[in-house]
């Protein structure tokens, strides 16, 4: 029944406003890449907001049509946010929303808040993987450029098809995307090998900071804006430090803390096999899935350290 809007969205030809969420990552940029490419395939005029940096491993997945919030003119018919679990976490404004007749919201978090006009939330391991199936619902083929985008989004969230959240049903929809023999091995090396130096060091020098707390099961990092700064890097840059904690043995939950002012702290957090990190995430107004969530604190650093640590070695 949901899956007609996509139908409807297709055959109506109406104009389309394809928002990922703020700090894009794999999953989001390229479950708008394919949707991009499957609207086109469709003739149906369209944008992509993209108000943030895309990091450098997935300019692979820029397109022409991505715009930012203040160019966007006009009204569409549909605004499709993609990867976002609730309306403040959405890559553009209320203003850019409110010119959208119709939201959409295509999602995997557990902590979706429903807040689209139509709402497709499935707990697959991806947008990537639930794009997949609308797809299939609806006979659309896809083609080389679908595989890209849908095997970075398959391929991120699912770390590599190491994470929990990787089924069957996700192993089965990546051969059908490998049946279209797109180079995996190229956009592998793009997503994988393909680091800014910059980065390396920054993750080096975070890891080099490291604390323990919660009788060493709950690792501690910071990237502080004196860290950026030193390397002339940006926050997004942070991108895969906390996975790093995790890593690490004996570790159940790791947390990243982002300094984005003396006032504001971002909040990601990792957990290994049993901590349900959206639920701590939840308790400061963030969202998530199981085993990755974040959320935003304001306050300074060392008070956000303390209230993290806090609310974590109660539940370990
Ligand atoms: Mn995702």
């Amino acid at each position: 029944m949901k899956n007609n809007i996509l139908k409807e969205i297709l055959s109506s030809q109406g104009k389309c406003l394809i928002i990922p969420h703020q700090s894009p990552d794999g999953d989001c940029l390229g479950s708008s890449f394919t949707l991009s490419h499957c609207l086109d395939r469709h003739g149906i005029e369209h944008h992509i907001i993209m108000d943030d940096l895309i990091p450098s491993n997935y300019l692979f997945l820029k397109k022409d049509n991505m715009i930012k919030s203040d160019q966007v003119s006009g009204t569409y018919d549909y605004g499709i946010i993609l990867d976002t679990s609730s309306k403040d976490r959405a890559g553009t404004t209320d203003e850019v929303l409110s010119r959208c007749s119709h939201l959409l919201v295509i999602d995997h978090h557990k902590t979706n808040a429903y807040f689209g006009d139509t709402n497709i939330v499935k707990m697959v391991s991806s947008v990537g993987e639930l794009l997949f199936g609308l797809y299939e619902e609806i006979d659309y083929k896809i083609d080389t450029n679908d595989a890209i985008g849908l095997y970075t989004s398959i391929v991120t969230d699912t770390g590599e098809f190491r994470y929990s959240n990787t089924t069957s049903e996700t192993l089965k929809v990546a051969a059908r995307i490998f049946e279209t023999g797109f180079d995996f091995e190229k956009i592998s090396q793009e997503i994988f090998s393909n680091q800014e130096l910059k980065k390396v060091i920054l993750k080096s020098n975070a890891l080099s900071g490291i604390e323990l707390h919660g009788q060493n099961k709950m690792a501690l990092l910071k990237v502080t804006q004196t860290m950026l700064g030193e390397l002339e890097c940006e926050m997004y840059h942070s991108d895969g430090i906390v996975e790093a904690g995790r890593d690490i043995s004996g570790i159940e939950v790791s947390v990243l803390l982002k300094e984005i002012s003396d006032k504001e702290i971002k909040v990601s957090m990792r957990s290994k096999s049993y901590l349900d990190v959206s639920e701590i995430s939840l308790l400061f107004g963030g969202g998530g899935h199981i085993r990755a969530a974040g959320c935003t604190l304001n306050m300074n650093l060392q008070e956000a350290e303390q209230t993290i640590i806090k609310e974590i070695e109660s539940r370990l």
